[in-house]
């Protein structure tokens, strides 16, 4: 393509351009929208000249597939306003900077990798792929190195997906109120599709790509038959067409009695032919419409969802009957294994891995399993499920939340990579030392934190959790610090004072939060419902297993839940290797102490410390980081825009008012059992134990 700005146009882009040279701050105010695609201007003119040479000239040997046509408009965009001046394509490879083909010379790369080389003297790369979603994957590596500044010389990366399903799945009903999400309502508007393509769905798309997301589930898992109706899937089929140019499937949650609810018949029981020719059917009429439908995910048989066992069957039957519809188009299903049962008098810690161990080997080969990373519900520290490694012949997938219901929810600054590689790069021990839980799982999937927010997730730090699920899930063994830094650059800037402060910030976020909330391996302490706050009293809720006093145990004897062989003997789940590492009380980590052991308040800790004091003490730092965050921040005023400065800067003050309330509310209401005092020199706690007793939130947000 040649030029095609008018003078205009390229006069008003170097006028901005030179702006942001003068006063980098001083440009328009952000509003986050961009994402990590800003694609801001190179300051430094050695640099830029550079990018220049081996990118202002593109050939880009087939244009006209949809994912091409994009790749192209994304280089156009990107590079013009990275380097202040229109790109030029052409029709020869001869003389160009940057060549992009696909390639048949490397099956090495797979369907979706890439591989960036420089020529001898730097002057030209070539990107190939032996796909175009490759090539699509590989020009947004290309623009990343670019937007964090790398120089591009002896490229010779070769990069490729080290899992296959990398995927969202949004808790998004049809009503567009979304399930456990603090950032707007949903960005699927049913109501307007599939007429109205908001520029969101694209924008949403470009952003998945860039990060590898391949797949994403559009509806709750508290599903919704609905979706399921001939008119919603021509709004399913709108969007497929929209993210499919972007390499992204779409996926729905099937609601297991939809048969009863859409279908007219009078039962959903698996192994009734008319129950699986219905589903037969309805897979039929939606591969008719999408022909790459992803497939489902199910919740069956979880907090009140049907499934399966109302009629006496199994996970397996269920997962199996819909997993034999969607096998003819190549189509999976994704079984969760969040399953636990008032019913059974168990440790609800226990319950997935009690159901579903003893089905392995016997779901079709389409179905996963997917797995939560803990064995409760995305507490601040969970220990790996047991799950993970426990059921070889089941492909499993491995399920986080980037939506922060159990951290701090929408204003609170929680960088997730750290929680995440805790979990991938645990130790199952099952076939021997380093046999991490990555190596048990065949995709990841990450509970979106995205709504219509203008900056997508709340928190203009929550962008990064969307970024670090796609970054680790394309490859699991990348650094939360590399992460967050070429996230810092591309998101904020490349200042190193910013890149070095942002990063501090961003890597102790997780374990200031573990400490002002659930110290020392205590979990589930937080509002009934809305999850929002403290509740360490809780013992109203009918089921003992939603009582925050069911998890800590906490009696004038000491605190936490004894799972070793004398309590519940969840411990026995693990491989005994893995087991080993918590299984006594005195060697346990610090981390995972109250996981697994009732600990007397005067347990002396590895820090000299008693329990008790231990637990003062944790509380406090975890107020203490969140102070340090904030002055941090403070520092980078003079190199951030205003908007997002203050955005920021409000919302950590109110991560420190909570992370104060957390501190003063568990601390009063444990203090009852240990009857010691908190050590003189930490602060008082402002009010009584009743009155954070007496506090209530009826409105608090992303209630189920
Ligand atoms: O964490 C709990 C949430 C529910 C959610 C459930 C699940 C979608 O509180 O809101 O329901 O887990 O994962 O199914």
């Amino acid at each position: 393509m040649k030029a095609i700005f008018t003078s205009g146009k390229i006069i008003c882009l170097w006028a901005i351009f030179l702006i942001q040279f003068i006063h980098p701050s001083a440009g328009k105010a952000e509003n986050g929208y961009q994402l990590w695609l800003r694609y801001a201007p190179v300051e430094d003119i050695s640099l830029r000249n550079q990018y220049l040479r081996q990118t202002g000239t593109v050939y880009l040997a087939d244009s006209t597939s949809p994912t091409l046509a994009v790749l192209k408009e994304e280089l156009t965009q990107a590079l013009s306003r990275m380097l202040g001046k229109p790109i030029t394509f052409v029709n020869q490879p001869d003389g160009a900077g940057l060549i992009i083909r696909t390639t048949s010379a490397n099956a090495s790369l797979g369907s979706e990798g890439f591989q960036l080389q420089s020529n001898a003297t730097n002057t030209a790369i070539t990107l190939s792929a032996q796909t175009d979603i490759g090539l699509l994957y590989g020009g947004f590596h290309l623009l990343r190195l670019m937007q964090t500044r790398q120089p591009l010389i002896q490229l010779n990366i070769h990069s490729t997906p080290k899992l296959a399903l990398r995927l969202l799945n949004h808790w998004d009903n049809l009503n567009r109120y979304v399930e456990r999400g603090y950032a707007g309502i949903s960005i699927f508007n049913w109501h307007t599709l599939p007429g109205y393509i908001d520029q969101r769905y694209i924008d949403y798309a470009r952003a998945n790509a860039s990060i590898g997301i391949n797949g994403t589930v559009l509806t709750n898992v508290n599903a919704n038959a609905w979706i399921l109706t001939g008119d919603y899937l021509q709004k399913v089929k709108a969007l497929a067409d929209v993210f499919r140019p972007y390499g992204i499937k779409v996926y729905l949650t099937a609601r297991f009695s939809a048969p009863i609810e859409m279908g007219g018949l009078s039962t959903a029981d698996p192994l009734q032919p008319q129950v699986q020719q219905w589903w037969q059917q309805k897979v039929k009429e939606i591969y008719t419409l999408i022909p790459d439908f992803g497939g489902f995910l199910v919740k069956a048989n979880s907090e009140g969802q049907p499934g399966p066992q109302d009629y006496k069957r199994t996970h397996a039957d269920g997962a199996n009957m819909l997993a034999d519809a969607v096998a003819p188009y190549n189509g999976i299903i994704m079984w969760r294994a969040f399953v636990y049962s008032h019913e059974t008098p168990e440790d609800r810690f226990k319950q997935a891995y009690n159901e579903f161990k003893p089905l392995d080997g016997q779901f079709r080969k389409n179905v996963m399993v997917q797995v939560k990373n803990g064995p409760i519900d995305f507490q601040p520290r969970e220990p790996f499920s047991p799950l993970f490694g426990a059921m070889p012949q089941t492909p499993l997938m491995m399920e986080f939340q980037l939506t922060q219901e159990y951290l701090g929810q929408g204003t609170h600054l929680v960088y997730e990579a750290p929680m995440f590689k805790e979990t991938l790069d645990a130790d199952t021990h099952i076939n021997g030392k380093g046999s991490t839980v990555t190596k048990s799982v065949s995709g990841i999937a990450g509970v979106a934190n995205i709504g219509n927010d203008i900056n997508w997730c709340s928190h203009p730090f929550a962008q990064a959790n969307w970024y670090a699920l796609g970054k680790l899930a394309w490859n699991p063994a990348q650094s939360s610090e590399t992460i967050a830094e070429e996230w810092i650059r591309q998101t904020w800037s490349n200042k190193t004072t910013v890149v070095n402060t942002c990063k501090q910030i961003m890597l102790q976020s997780r374990e200031a939060m573990v400490n002002y909330m659930t110290p020392l391996g205590l979990h589930h302490i937080m509002g009934n419902g809305h999850h929002y706050g403290p509740l360490p009293w809780g013992n109203t809720l009918p089921r003992a297993d939603w009582n925050p006093v069911y998890y800590h145990r906490a009696d004038s004897a000491g605190i936490g839940f004894n799972r070793t062989a004398t309590g519940s003997n969840a411990l026995a789940q693990y491989h005994p290797a893995a087991a080993a590492a918590w299984a006594d009380s005195n060697t346990c980590s610090s981390e995972y102490l109250l996981w697994f052991h009732h600990v007397s308040w005067q347990h002396r800790m590895p820090t000299g410390r008693s329990l008790w004091q231990e637990l003062c003490f944790r509380y406090n730092q975890g107020v203490a980081q969140v102070r340090t965050m904030q002055q941090q921040w403070q520092q980078l005023q003079p190199y951030i825009d205003k908007e997002r400065y203050t955005q920021v800067q409000l919302m950590l003050g109110i991560q420190q008012r909570e992370a104060v309330w957390w501190r003063d509310a568990c601390l009063l209401y444990f203090q009852q059992f240990s009857q010691q005092p908190i050590p003189a020199q930490y602060e008082k706690p402002a009010h009584t134990l009743e009155y954070y007793q007496n506090l209530k939130f009826p409105y608090a947000p992303g209630n189920g």
